[in-house]
């Protein structure tokens, strides 16, 4: 398999409970590398741009009010099979159906404040690692 990046967000309810370190102790305990990282707060409208393919869905204003609500820490991981990886330590996006020892299953609060994002395929890591990061920005 070979090394990849992906794009992971600490969301609002994770900042708030002062859980980034114990999400990162996660991430680098599978071996994942955080090689960008960042703390930002999101406008509505630029989490909508983020989120856009979930646009049509009935949750699209209560995920994005929620993602706006509070400082976000984006970041990209890197490390073999990245994506698949990290999604493995997120978990499911319901908490109640994610794996023991997971983020969500450990952190998460609801399916709508679930504590973590992660890209899920090859191209669409890409986009969103574009979407906040420069080049010059990662460090690998
Ligand atoms: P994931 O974040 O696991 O990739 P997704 O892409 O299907 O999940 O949905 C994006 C986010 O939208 C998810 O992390 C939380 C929110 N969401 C998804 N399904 C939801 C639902 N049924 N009710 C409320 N929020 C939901
Ligand atoms: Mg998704």
């Amino acid at each position: 398999m070979a090394t990849e990046r992906t794009l992971s967000i600490i969301k609002p309810d994770a900042t708030k409970r002062n859980l980034t370190g114990a999400i990162n102790k996660k991430f680098e305990d599978a071996g994942l590398r955080i090689v960008a990282q960042k703390r930002i707060r999101l406008t509505e409208e630029q989490a909508g741009r983020f989120y856009d393919v979930h646009r049509e869905r009935p949750f699209f204003g209560e995920l994005t009010e929620f993602m706006a609500s509070g400082p976000v820490v984006v970041q990209v991981l890197e490390g073999e099979g990245a994506i698949a990886k990290n999604r493995e330590v997120m978990g499911a996006t319901n908490p109640s159906d994610a794996a023991e020892g997971t983020i969500r299953a450990e952190f998460a609060e609801s399916v709508g404040e679930n504590s973590v994002h992660g890209s899920d395929a090859p191209e669409t890591a890409k986009e969103e690692i574009a979407f906040f990061f420069s080049g010059l920005e990662i460090v690998g």
